[in-house]
């Protein structure tokens, strides 16, 4: 089987998210049939949504995968579980949140899944950190993220130093 290369949106802003989000990285690493090719910068951002919780810190992961989109997302909410994420509030604060931005050049709209993920043109969180990890990115739609990148709404993004980043064991 082939693989596939797809992107992955983490975000956090709940018990040290960046160390949620290296761990992250980390599991996503350890995944079967999975190799992880880069991840870009973390970035502080200002929350999409309800004001009153605290800032998020945002990145992506580029990984090259043999599992298909859907096998892939029940990694990836298995991975939130274990970052003990509890769905409260639409909108609100989140341990970990990880989402399937891009997978190969497919579009999929199905129940559990929709890529690319719906918000990604509208969010510079998303947007910045893939131009950050392949400048020619583009959308099955033959868009690039480096033309949504300009055309979207600025959110205050901040680059986080990588020593701001504590390790995170594992497992
Ligand atoms: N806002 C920011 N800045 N970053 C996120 O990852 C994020 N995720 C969300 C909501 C609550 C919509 N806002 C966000 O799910």
């Amino acid at each position: 089987m082939t693989a596939t290369d797809v992107f992955i949106g983490l975000g956090s802003n709940q018990a040290d998210p960046s160390a949620q989000l290296a761990g992250a990285v980390a599991r996503l690493a350890a995944l079967s049939e999975t190799e992880l090719v880069a991840q870009s910068p973390f970035y502080r951002s200002k929350p999409v949504g309800p004001q009153d919780q605290p800032d998020f810190v945002n990145g992506a992961a580029w990984l090259r995968t043999e599992l298909s989109a859907l096998e892939l997302l029940d990694q990836l909410q298995a991975i939130e579980q274990a970052h003990g994420r509890e769905r409260i509030q639409h909108w609100g604060p989140r341990t970990l949140d990880l989402d399937l931005l891009l997978y190969g050049n497919e579009t999929i709209a199905s129940e559990r899944l929709t890529v690319p993920h719906a918000e990604l043109a509208n969010r510079d969180f998303v947007l910045q950190p893939l131009l950050d990890l392949e400048p020619g990115l583009a959308l099955p739609d033959g868009r690039t993220i480096a033309q949504l990148r300009q055309q979207c709404p600025d959110n205050n993004l901040q680059k986080l130093n990588p020593v701001e980043r504590a390790p995170f064991p594992p497992g």
